[in-house]
């Protein structure tokens, strides 16, 4: 079923098309039509979930249950580089939830909303955890995995791997209730799918990560996250990748001072 939803949210207090932006700049910033080409469980759930936080007006297209029917949609738009989320933003062609989350933010919400001031001490933990998330944990975690579904590995690496890279998120938390600091932000949405890759696919163990668990868990219970379930992943997690088999154990890392 070819699934199509636009949702036309009034979006006056937090939206800033009618205020300002993050630079401080006065002059509204309409915010173009936006469609989200969608694979239900995948990354282009970010953007849905961003979409819902603001209460902005996009349009979310996806082939229910039929993660090749929504591919070939996102295909027909972006020939080389396939890729959920695709977005489409008046009449650009938007990749990278990361890119695409901060284009929206600082155009289309108020000033502080979803991030801190650019002045505010936590700014640098909001930019640094919105560019960790793609930029070494899903890389580090992907990797592991293509190398581990194959060979399983027999003891943990000396370099940086998946589990010190949850890790670094693990004890950030241990001191800070957000990854943007101390408000939900941008930074906490682009978090979301690595951790949940990363012990849902069993690349590391859940129960050593238990402020990662206890994060999770507050930020499904956001209304605006239980949205996006209904209208991004309607009906569970489809097609998902299959879990690694229990593989080395934590530990000492060879090599490292740990
Ligand atoms: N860094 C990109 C990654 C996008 C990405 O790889 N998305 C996956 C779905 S979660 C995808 O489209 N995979 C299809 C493929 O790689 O062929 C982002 O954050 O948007």
């Amino acid at each position: 079923m070819n699934r199509s939803i636009v949702c036309m949210l009034a979006a006056v207090v937090l939206t800033g098309c009618a205020t300002s932006t993050s630079t401080g700049s006065a002059k509204p910033i309409p915010m173009p039509e936006v469609t989200i080409y969608h694979l239900e469980g995948r990354r282009s759930e970010r953007i849905v979930w961003l979409m819902e936080e603001l209460q902005l007006p996009y349009r979310l297209e996806f082939r229910r249950g039929d993660l090749a029917g929504s591919m070939a949609a996102i295909r027909a738009l972006s020939p080389i580089v396939p890729m959920a989320p695709t977005v489409k933003y008046g009449d650009q062609i938007l990749v990278e939830s990361g890119a695409i989350i901060e284009t929206i933010l600082d155009r289309h919400a108020a000033a502080g909303v979803l991030r801190p001031a650019l002045d505010a001490p936590d700014y640098p933990y909001y930019v640094m955890w919105m560019h960790y998330a793609e930029g070494s944990l899903a890389a580090r975690l992907f990797s592991d995995y293509r190398a581990w579904r194959t060979n399983p590995p027999k003891q943990r690496s000396p370099l940086v791997d998946s589990e010190a890279v949850v890790q670094f998120a693990e004890e950030y938390l241990a001191k800070h209730p957000w990854f943007g600091g101390a408000e939900f932000s941008g930074a906490d949405i682009m978090m979301k799918f690595p951790l949940d890759v990363a012990t849902k696919l069993n690349i590391v163990d859940a129960a050593q990560f238990p402020k990662v668990a206890a994060w999770k868990t507050k930020v499904e219970a956001r209304p605006a996250y239980q949205r996006m379930l209904a209208k991004a992943r309607p009906d569970g997690l489809i097609g998902p990748l299959p879990a690694l088999p229990q593989h080395a154990p934590s530990g000492p890392r060879v090599g490292s001072e740990r």
